[in-house]
């Protein structure tokens, strides 16, 4: 069958909803699976779901469904049975649980263009993890391209990372993707070989692969040695952290905080490096924002150990903001993400505040509720200047209870030392003797500690 070459490719969606997921939460996680999809650029043409009691293994949904969903993308529904797969202890699984009874739901119409022409989609995207055999299972049915949940992700970042550090992080994550499903693709269609290709030469693409990560490992370990000592040369500065779900607002805050014109846009993932700026109007001394990547459900494992230096930020920081898009039917599961990954990480003993962001979409009754659930949360919208002054004062004050006050004598040979001084702390008061300038500070203790060893002779 001919294909028309879309300008954006059409997706299909595929759901299976076990029994162990209620209906709410099987749509929200279709939904943000095609938001997710939405960011990479495709248009989702359809969505097909089916309720099953397990997963099957063959190709994820039964015989039935796989017809439903090959007529949307014009294969031919049948995993080809000279497949040599087929002979595998997982087809034959999946022959057993095809013959179980499924929850058909109604079929949908097969979507038109403007033509009035069937719109075949080019890429199924299942929202479960898959195994390699299964993707491939669901190819050759298909005859589209199969992306899993993780999958889109890692393609998300593939495509906008823009950091040397994250572009390295990618290519581990997406070799790591890579190098499990080149085992069962050997002599298949992805991975045509010469003849005599087998599994020497597998073997020595597995351990180019292995060597790749490897040295793109040394090479993180070097970014992150310098990260970690600029880091350390900022401990004694005023830190905060914006974390989150991705799409709450955290860039939007700090745009609004810092004046930065960090990137804000409507989609997930738009954020993919961490930033750190200024509060503005600036503070004596300065407190420094960070803005840092989203986190989301099922986050790719290699993606969040290798999201070290969001990670950081967070460990390091002395305030972090909980940012919770409150508009959002699933926020408090979104919450739940953030913090399962921040306690993960040892980040539960920082001090923090939740912040319930885009209040201007939120009714008085939800907003009531949510209030009652999380009584020390800031309601806020990032888009109010008010809002957005008044989360500013609730950092400044944070950091004030912090503070210690303490005198320092600057003799008058290390005059140069006052505009340090002024810089990393508030200056309470200031007296002239013959011992030199008198100044009384207010800063955190390790910035004291600091500024004291500089000044004494
Ligand atoms: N109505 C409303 N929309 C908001 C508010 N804050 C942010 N938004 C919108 O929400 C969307 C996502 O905002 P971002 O600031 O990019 O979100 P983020 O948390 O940085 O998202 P990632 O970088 O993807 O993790 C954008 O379209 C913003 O304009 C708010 O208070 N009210
Ligand atoms: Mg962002």
């Amino acid at each position: 069958m001919p294909k028309t070459i879309a300008a954006t490719p059409r997706a299909v969606l595929v759901g299976v909803q076990l029994p162990s997921v209620s209906d709410v939460d099987h749509e929200a996680d279709l939904a943000e699976l095609g938001r997710l999809v939405h960011t990479l650029g495709f248009q989702v043409v359809a969505t097909v779901t089916q309720k099953r009691a397990g997963l099957a293994s063959g190709t994820v949904v039964g015989h039935g469904k796989l017809r439903e969903l090959a007529r949307l993308t014009g294969g031919t529904g049948e995993v080809p049975t000279s497949a040599p797969e087929r002979k595998s202890k997982a087809r034959d699984k999946w022959e057993e649980e095809d013959a179980e009874p499924e929850q058909e739901e109604e079929e949908e119409a097969l979507p038109l263009d403007d033509d009035g022409e069937a719109v075949r989609a080019t890429v199924v995207v299942v929202d479960h993890e898959l195994s390699p055999s299964q993707a491939r299972n669901l190819e050759r049915a298909t005859g589209a391209e199969v992306l899993d949940r993780t999958g889109v992700i890692v393609d998300i970042f593939h495509r906008h990372a823009k950091s040397r550090e994250a572009r390295m992080q990618v290519e581990i994550a997406r070799l790591n993707n890579v190098a499990p499903r080149m085992r069962e693709t050997a002599g298949g269609t992805e991975r045509q070989q010469g003849a005599g290709a087998g599994e020497s030469s597998l073997e020595l693409d597995r351990r180019k692969i292995r060597d790749r990560v490897a040295e793109l490992k040394e090479q993180l370990a070097i970014i992150h040695a310098d990260q970690d000592q600029r880091r350390y040369a900022r401990k004694d500065q005023l830190r905060v952290a914006l974390v989150g779900y991705t799409n709450a607002g955290k860039s939007s805050l700090m745009r609004a905080l810092t004046g930065s014109e960090v990137y804000v846009a409507d989609r997930l993932f738009a954020t993919l490096d961490t930033t750190v700026r200024a509060l503005q109007p600036e503070t004596r001394p300065r407190i420094l924002v960070s803005d840092t990547v989203g986190f989301i459900k099922k986050l790719p494992h290699d993606l969040v150990a290798s999201f070290k230096s969001t990670l950081d930020e967070a460990l390091e920081a002395s305030l972090l903001l909980y940012v919770v898009d409150a508009a959002d039917p699933t926020c408090e599961a979104q919450l739940e993400v953030t913090m399962g990954v921040l306690r993960e990480i040892g980040a539960e003993a920082v001090p923090s505040l939740l912040l319930l962001n885009k209040a201007d979409r939120l009714d008085p009754k939800r907003r009531a509720e949510l209030l009652e659930r999380h009584p020390a949360a800031i309601v806020l919208s990032a888009h109010a200047p008010a809002d957005v002054a008044a989360l500013r004062q609730r950092i400044i004050d944070h950091f004030e209870a912090s503070m210690v006050e303490a005198e320092l004598v600057i003799p008058y040979a290390k005059q140069a030392l006052v505009a340090q001084i002024y810089e990393n702390a508030r200056v309470v008061s200031e007296n002239f003797d013959e011992e030199g300038r008198k100044l009384l500070i207010r800063a955190l203790p390790a910035a004291v500690a600091k500024l004291t060893r500089l000044v004494t002779p």
